[in-house]
């Protein structure tokens, strides 16, 4: 008798609960490529790509480690398509007593592997995945009873709980949050250090071929910028950012500059969310980087808060709130996704360059997913379960547990403002205050009406007064309501008949 131990694509770390107490001398550890996970959402072709690489180096690692393992590649002709029907393929060749699992981080998932004891008639374990700094137990005792949850409180109690950037019971410097001084416009002629590249080797070479031969009519390039696979490659990546980028991330945090996709960002939520990398271990180096004097307090402090925060924050969210979140509709919206989010083919420059980098690099930064993408999205009424499927797809780090509630928590504020307390709404203006983009676009981003009006300046208005019933109470943003009512009428109707043409433009497949 012996142990069936799965390991999913985003559970590649030696340290995984399922792995623990394995008897390497008998006991099986189950990976699979498998046609459900790569197709349930048609993820960008990159990002397949990197996590089979990283799967199939991963199962090599674990062997050298003694571990024995059974790896059924996509193209295998037994692979059956299904994590189910791979664990039942395996467990009707071995004589497999019980089936090991860590608990998954998608909701879906955890439901089909909830119902395999009675349908394999064995037990099924489901570890919790250690990685993460707060337990879902903890984190549903600290939201009981609150209306609303503020990542703010959350961070500090992660922060004060393992003791990170802490001075006794005082955070280092004496305040919690830097965030203030992380807001700097982009600088003409800032130098921005190159990304890592790793070489491609035969592993990943063939992978490609197989996404390109199987997933040739989903979103994205293949071509250049291939991500890391191995652990020891992820590390590297990381001490890149420590040394490179780490200490200008707080002061550009929120910059965008066309042709510069990946700024002064660490670009590791891809091996984070992967499992080749550890929150910890990368909140340590960048607290290390202080103490040595390599990068600044407000660097260093904006860049844990995302880890130890935002991170653990809105997968607390996911698991509380699943399944209803998925079906959250706070503004009833039900405009289709443009093509554009496909094509990039709009007149709009700062949508054109976020959708053709997601599409190049299957990455784009924080603020381009929030405050372009994400802010389109919200402006224009867009179905929060398009937008969802769509965010799930084109980046390489999605995950449902982390993709969701940043989509409809975050951007689309479709929960109602459990998660934020006011929509993320803005105006062409910001954009064009921190990048570049304006400079470059057709439209003109100080006119507020007519054909050549930066689209973002009507559309902000319009979304105000068409959901005016759900934020007018809403302390945060009823000045906004005090300022459009004081516009004459006729300012009010160019507003709606621009947003109205635009939409129709938009429907009747014009560019835009
Ligand atoms: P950095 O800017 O260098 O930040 C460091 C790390 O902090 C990231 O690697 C990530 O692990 C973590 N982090 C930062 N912000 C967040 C956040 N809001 N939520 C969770 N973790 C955060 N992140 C994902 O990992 N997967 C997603 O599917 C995802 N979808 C998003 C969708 C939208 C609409 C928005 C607004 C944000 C989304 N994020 C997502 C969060 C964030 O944009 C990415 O984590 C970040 O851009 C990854 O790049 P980086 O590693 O260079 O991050
Ligand atoms: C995203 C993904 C893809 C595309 N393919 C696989 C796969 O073939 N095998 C696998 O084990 N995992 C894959 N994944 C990651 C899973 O979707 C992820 O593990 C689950 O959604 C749980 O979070
Ligand atoms: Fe985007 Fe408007 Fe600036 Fe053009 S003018 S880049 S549409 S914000």
């Amino acid at each position: 008798m012996s142990i069936l131990r799965l390991i999913l694509g985003d559970q590649l770390s030696q340290s995984i609960s399922s792995l623990e107490g394995c008897d390497k001398s008998k006991e099986i550890i189950l990976m699979c490529e498998v046609w459900e996970e790569s197709t349930y959402v048609k993820h960008h072709k990159k990002k397949i790509a990197f996590l089979f690489s990283a799967m199939r180096h991963f199962a090599k690692e674990l062997e050298k480690s003694g571990y024995n393992i059974e790896y059924t590649k996509l193209d295998d002709p037994n692979n059956t398509g299904s994590f189910r029907d791979e664990v039942e393929r395996t467990l009707k060749k071995h004589n497999i007593e019980s089936i090991v699992i860590t608990h998954p981080g998608e909701y879906r998932v955890l439901a089909n592997i909830k119902r395999w004891e009675s349908e394999f008639g064995v037990p099924v374990e489901i570890r919790p995945d250690h990685r993460f700094l707060c337990t879902l137990e903890e984190f549903a005792d600290w939201a009981k009873d609150r209306k609303q949850l503020r990542m703010e409180y959350f961070y500090r109690k992660i922060r004060k709980k393992y003791s990170i950037l802490m001075d006794g019971d005082e955070p280092v410097g004496r305040k919690w949050n830097y965030d203030s001084e992380n807001r700097n416009p982009p600088k003409e002629g800032l130098i921005i250090s190159k990304p890592y590249i790793s070489e491609i080797d035969d592993i990943t070479r063939d992978v490609i071929k197989l996404v390109e031969k199987n997933f040739s009519n989903h979103f994205g390039d293949l071509e250049k910028n291939y991500f890391v696979v191995t652990r020891n490659h992820a590390l590297k990546v990381l001490k890149l950012f420590i040394e490179q980028r780490l200490s200008n991330f707080g002061d550009y945090q929120d910059a965008m500059v066309e042709g510069e996709p990946w700024m002064y960002h660490s670009h590791i939520s891809f091996y984070l969310n992967c499992g080749l990398l550890l929150p910890l271990e990368c909140v340590k180096a960048s607290v290390d980087a202080y103490h040595k004097g390599i990068a600044p307090i407000n660097a260093v402090e904006g860049f844990i808060r995302q880890i130890i925060g935002w991170r653990e924050f809105v997968r607390g969210i996911y698991w509380l709130k699943m399944p209803e979140y998925a079906k959250e509709n706070f503004f009833k919206a039900t405009r289709k996704l443009p093509d554009l989010y496909w094509t990039a083919n709009t007149k709009m420059n700062c949508l054109h360059q976020c959708v053709s980098e997601t599409k190049d690099n299957a990455y784009a930064h924080h603020i381009q997913r929030l405050m372009v993408l994400g802010n389109f999205s919200l402006l224009a009424g867009i179905d929060p379960l398009q937008v969802n499927e769509w965010f799930l797809i084109v980046y390489a780090d999605a995950y449902e547990w982390v993709e969701l509630p940043n989509v409809s928590g975050m951007i689309l504020f479709a929960d109602g403002g459990y998660l934020a307390s006011k929509p993320y709404a803005a105006g062409g203006s910001y954009i064009n205050k921190m990048s570049n983009y304006c400079k470059n676009c057709i439209y003109n981003v100080s006119k507020k009406n007519g054909p050549n009006a930066c689209p973002f300046n009507y559309l902000y208005w319009d979304f105000l007064v068409r959901n005016r019933d759900k934020l007018q109470s809403n302390t945060r943003i009823s000045m906004m309501y005090k300022s459009y009512d004081r516009m004459d009428s006729e300012k009010q109707k160019a507003i709606h008949d621009d947003s109205i043409k635009f939409f129709r433009d938009i429907e009747n497949g014009t560019i835009v």
